[in-house]
């Protein structure tokens, strides 16, 4: 028995006589969750007022806790132990329940792995706010093992605190008892990867951590996310303006920042062996969602749209699929995925909630083993046809090696393959408008200067050039080039600055996504047929964007019979890449995500989550409609016109364009960007539209628009004030 000292920031020591490892404890339960034993813990009033002041330092993470020091609460600093390792071959120790879990006794000892005696040791060098190596700690046992840190800290107060972590590999949390987070990813350790919240009480509060390693690095981060609300609103402010929570670095952990308060972000929890890396998603009639991944397996999940995430359960439905990249449901029995060699059919014939009959339905289209041979979809019309993308290869001789590489193909109810369209790249997303036309977004690279989403018709020619080697043996031989010139400007402008009239010599996309401003990876369109439990965009398109972790909107319009439109940021901040998109019978949106081999925002390598409207309307550009003068703005609410006159004289409303080349260079930055010449301003007499006259539109560019000042009655601004017009018809 002997005392520790808890080590106060306001400079006061307190001596606390503790009897280590008999008071307190961590008691283990069947269940997953452990719970906490009274403690020390005070519950009397908290009398003890709270003084201090703002602590600049050189970043946010230290800023918060050198100001929560000089409050008196507590910052995760102070008196750490470590114990370890424990065994975790085949990743045992991530539900292993090794005795530091259960109780911390800093004079026990235990058998670690390789039956090595393992006990508490004080942890040297550890700061929180930085990403601290393990392996130091454990240098001759580096893999397939999990160790603990302990930190027990006393504080004056009860209040909640968010904090941020980040693991590699696997992490667990237990606070006061109770387990709190249990990851299961091998990933490399960040800030913000994971966030929880500690209900801190009054007195003393115990926090474990558990580490899973595989291989690789091994490493652990912690921080105070926030300085809690405890703290003075003016200081709180002060660190957001120093130190901005949204600004890109921390852009994950936002979530999303204003967004959420109109659009709230559910995540679904996993089991430890479900690796959800999300290629296709559908919900059965029956209201079960099937998810088919990557790794070729489909889950099928009871109560997705539960609120209580306990109550969702995980079945798995169909093994053994190579590279399930996408899925459709025809009924509770019966689901099509297309993978990578071929459509399949897939039955539950017993009603047991598995599936027992797997029948080919067409693979028609070749596969030479390039590892960027992705097939796509399905969609289907109405008349019971699937439509399929199938990428090209990548690098390394013709990008076409086998038929159908960059073609969108048709298969028939009877399984017949036939070629539709081609001058595709990497089109991971194909779908269905409501009223029936086809739309696939495809992937900045090789003759695709951006993101961009097209309409699919039938003969038609996208640009990628590497599928013209297969027209000779279309439909379309004859009528589609076997090659295309290269190197001309979307808006028909030659090199010398010379308007020619000659435009790239195939459909223009529907919709340009400006690299960076909007996503980096696009991927799978959906259609809000919510009928507005979605919010106020009832009819509109969302596209997932894998690199950047978010959802983009799009508003299309037809001009001359032909689609365009503008793009708009929608939802940032998710945890992971956005691979596939789907409207839940309730309209919320689930989110599918993965990111591996192709990397994202969000920290996390797959997942499911749900965006749930919260009634709270955006104040947001509902759609942009060209007019022969200009641009007229629908918002989703009326505007107060005294925004509009801005006292530099300057418009509220700015609008440049730019444009792309067409080339077999991999993307094409923006070129001559110019700023537009922007007539007066006027609104509608119900100041939801706002009319922006531009001189001298072109077709074959992209008009950007960002508004300042502008706000609604209430006095808020445009939650997202930017918008991107494709140009490809000009009103007449
Ligand atoms: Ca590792
Ligand atoms: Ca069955």
């Amino acid at each position: 028995m002997k005392p520790i000292l808890i080590k106060r920031c306001n400079g006061l020591v307190v001596a606390l006589i503790m009897a280590l490892g008999i008071t307190g404890g961590w008691l283990a339960t069947d269940g997953p969750i452990t719970t906490w034993r009274a403690s020390a813990a005070g519950q009397g009033p908290e009398t003890i007022p709270l003084k201090g002041q703002y602590v600049k330092k050189g970043n946010r993470a230290d800023t918060i806790r050198a100001t929560l020091a000089a409050f008196g609460l507590p910052n995760l600093e102070g008196e750490w132990y470590h114990i370890g390792p424990f065994d975790n071959t085949d990743n045992i120790g991530f539900d292993t329940a090794y005795p530091p879990e259960k109780k911390f006794d800093l004079t026990a000892s235990y058998l670690g792995k390789g039956n090595v005696k393992v006990s508490w040791q004080k942890l040297e060098g550890f700061t929180p706010g930085r990403v601290f190596d393990l392996i130091r700690l454990y240098p001759r046992q580096r893999t397939n093992v999990v160790a603990y840190l302990y930190h027990r800290f006393e504080s004056p107060i009860s209040f909640r605190m968010q904090v941020s972590l980040g693991s590699d590999d696997t992490l667990s949390v237990f606070f006061n008892g109770k387990r709190l987070l249990h990851e299961p990813y091998y990933r490399a350790a960040a800030p913000d990867q994971d966030f929880v919240v500690l209900d801190i009480q009054r007195g003393i509060n115990e926090l474990l951590l558990k580490i899973g390693q595989g291989g690789g690095d091994w490493a652990v981060y912690i921080n105070p996310a926030h300085l809690p609300t405890i703290v003075p609103a003016g200081i709180r402010q002060q660190l957001d303006r120093d130190f901005p929570w949204n600004q890109p670095a921390n852009k994950t952990s936002t979530p999303g920042g204003r967004e959420a308060e109109h659009y709230r972000l559910m995540t679904i929890p996993l089991p430890n062996d479900c690796v959800l890396e999300v290629g296709g998603l559908g919900f059965r009639p029956d209201g079960q969602l099937l998810a088919c991944t990557r790794r070729g397996e489909i889950w099928r999940l009871e109560n997705v749209l539960a609120e209580d995430p306990q109550q969702i359960r995980f079945h798995r439905f169909a093994t053994g699929l190579h590279e399930a990249l996408g899925l459709w449901v025809e009924s509770n029995q019966v689901v099509y995925v297309v993978q990578r060699p071929e459509l399949t059919r897939i039955r539950d014939t017993n009603g047991d909630g598995t599936a027992d009959e797997y029948i080919p339905v067409c693979d028609q289209w070749g596969v030479s083993g390039d590892y960027h041979e992705f097939a796509f979809g399905p969609a289907r019309d109405k008349e019971g046809n699937f439509y399929i993308t199938l990428n090209v290869g990548f690098g390394g001789g013709h990008q076409a090696k086998v038929p159908w590489r960059g073609w969108c193909v048709k298969v028939t109810p009877q399984g017949r393959l036939e070629p539709v369209a081609c001058g595709l790249r990497s089109p991971n997303g194909i779908n269905m408008s409501p009223d029936g036309e086809l739309f696939y977004c495809d992937n900045q690279g090789e003759w695709v200067a951006t993101n961009k989403m097209h309409h699919i018709r039938p003969g038609r020619f996208f640009g990628h050039q590497a599928s013209l080697r297969w027209v000779k043996d279309s439909p379309f031989a004859g009528i589609l080039p076997e090659k295309a010139p290269s190197g001309m400007r979307y808006d028909g402008v030659d090199g010398t600055g010379r308007w020619t009239g000659r435009y790239p010599p195939h459909d223009p996309p529907a919709i340009w996504f400006p690299y960076g401003r909007m996503g980096q990876s696009v991927s799978e369109p959906v259609w809000d047929t919510t009928g507005g439990r979605f919010g106020p965009f009832a009819g509109q398109c969302f596209v997932g964007d894998q690199t950047r972790a978010m959802v983009m909107r799009v508003a299309l319009e037809q001009v001359n019979g032909v689609y365009q439109g503008a793009c708009f940021p929608f939802r940032s901040g998710l945890q992971c890449g956005v691979n596939r998109l789907c409207f839940a019978p309730d309209g919320s949106l689930l989110i599918g995500q993965t990111n591996r081999g192709w990397g994202s925002l969000g920290g996390k390598p797959y997942g499911l989550q749900r965006l749930v409207y919260t009634g709270q309307e955006p104040f947001e550009i509902h759609h942009i409609t060209l007019t022969p003068q200009g641009f007229d703005l629908v918002f989703t609410q009326p505007l107060d016109p005294a925004s509009l006159a801005s006292p530099q004289a300057r418009s509220s409303v700015t609008v440049s364009s730019f444009t792309y080349i067409y080339h077999s260079n991999y993307g094409c930055p923006e070129i001559d960007t110019r700023a537009e010449k922007v007539g007066p301003l006027t609104l509608s007499p119900d100041r939801r539209t706002l009319t922006v006259p531009v001189e001298g539109l072109r077709k074959g560019r992209v008009y950007e628009i960002r508004l300042e000042g502008i706000r609604n009655e209430r006095g808020e601004t445009v939650l997202h004030p930017e918008a991107y017009y494709t140009l490809n018809e000009l009103r007449r």
